[in-house]
C-alpha cells in the first residue's frame, strides 16, 4: 500500500471513529415518578444520543427502569415510565432546562449541559404542576427553592419543605438554612413536582 493511500485511509478511519462520539451529548437527567424519584435525584450527567427521548432511554439503561413508547398521530409518545401508565389528563411529560417544549421528545435536540426532567403530571386548565429546583445559596447550609411553570417562569418556592437527615424545615420565603447536616437535601411543596437533591 502506498504511503499516501495509507494516510488517507488512516485519516478517514479516525473521522469515522469520531462520528458517534461527536453526535452524543452530556446531559443531566432526572426522572420523577408519581410518589418517588425514579432516577437521578442529583441530576447525573449521562451520555445521550441526541434528543429528550434518547435522554429517557439513557436513564432507563443506567437506572434499569422500564418505559414504553406508543405511536400516536403526533409521533412517539411515552405512555409509561416505571409502574404507571398515562390515562385521562395524567401522564408523563418532560422539560428541558425548566421549560416544557410544545412538541414530542424526539423533536427536541439536546446540547451539552442541558437538564432534562421527565415527570408524572396531571394537567388542568392552567397546564401542569410547577417543578421545583433546589440550589445551594452562598451561605453555608442554606438553600433556595425555585418553582418553575411550564414556560420556565421562576418564582421562589414559598412554603416548600426541605428534607434532610430525617427532619424537615419550612422555607417560608423559599429560602432557608437547615443547619449542619450529613445527607442530601431535597424540597417538596404541595401541588409541585419534588426537587433535585443537593449536598
Ligand atoms: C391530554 C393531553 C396530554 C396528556 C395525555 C394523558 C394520556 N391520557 O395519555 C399528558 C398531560 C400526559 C400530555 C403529555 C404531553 N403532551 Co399532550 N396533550 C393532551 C391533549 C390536551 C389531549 C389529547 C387527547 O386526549 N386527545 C384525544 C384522544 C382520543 O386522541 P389520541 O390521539 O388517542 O390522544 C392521545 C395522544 O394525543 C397522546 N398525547 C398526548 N400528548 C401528546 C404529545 C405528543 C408529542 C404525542 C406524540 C402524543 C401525545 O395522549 C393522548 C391520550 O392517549 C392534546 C391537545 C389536543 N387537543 O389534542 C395535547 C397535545 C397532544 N400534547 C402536546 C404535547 C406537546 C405534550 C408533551 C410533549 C408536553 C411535554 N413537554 O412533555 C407531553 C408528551 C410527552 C410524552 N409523554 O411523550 C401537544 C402536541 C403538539 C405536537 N405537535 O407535538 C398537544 C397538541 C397540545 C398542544 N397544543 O401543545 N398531553
Amino acid at each position: 500500500m502506498s504511503r499516501r493511500l495509507f494516510s488517507v485511509l488512516a485519516v478517514g478511519g479516525a473521522a469515522l471513529m469520531l462520528v458517534p462520539a461527536a453526535l452524543a451529548v452530556g446531559v443531566h437527567v432526572r426522572v420523577e415518578g408519581k410518589t418517588r424519584t425514579i432516577f437521578g435525584s442529583t441530576e447525573p450527567t449521562l451520555t445521550v444520543k441526541a434528543n429528550a427521548l434518547d435522554a429517557l432511554d439513557s436513564a432507563s439503561l443506567a437506572g434499569e427502569f422500564y418505559y414504553h413508547v406508543a405511536n400516536s398521530g403526533f409521533g412517539p409518545y411515552v405512555d409509561q415510565i416505571g409502574r404507571y401508565v398515562a390515562g385521562g389528563s395524567s401522564g408523563w411529560v418532560f422539560k428541558v432546562n425548566g421549560v416544557s417544549p410544545p412538541v414530542g421528545a424526539d423533536r427536541v435536540t439536546l446540547g451539552d449541559g442541558d437538564r432534562v426532567l421527565w415527570y408524572w403530571a396531571t394537567f388542568g386548565p392552567t397546564g401542569g404542576p410547577p417543578t421545583l429546583t433546589l440550589r445551594r445559596s452562598t451561605r453555608r447550609d442554606c438553600y433556595r427553592v425555585i418553582a418553575q411553570d411550564d414556560n420556565g417562569k421562576s418564582t421562589p418556592g414559598r412554603g416548600a419543605r426541605l428534607h434532610v437527615d430525617r427532619r424537615s424545615v419550612l422555607a417560608r420565603t423559599g429560602s432557608v438554612c437547615v443547619g449542619r447536616h450529613r445527607g442530601l437535601v431535597t424540597a417538596t411543596l404541595k401541588g409541585a413536582v419534588r426537587s433535585n437533591a443537593v449536598r
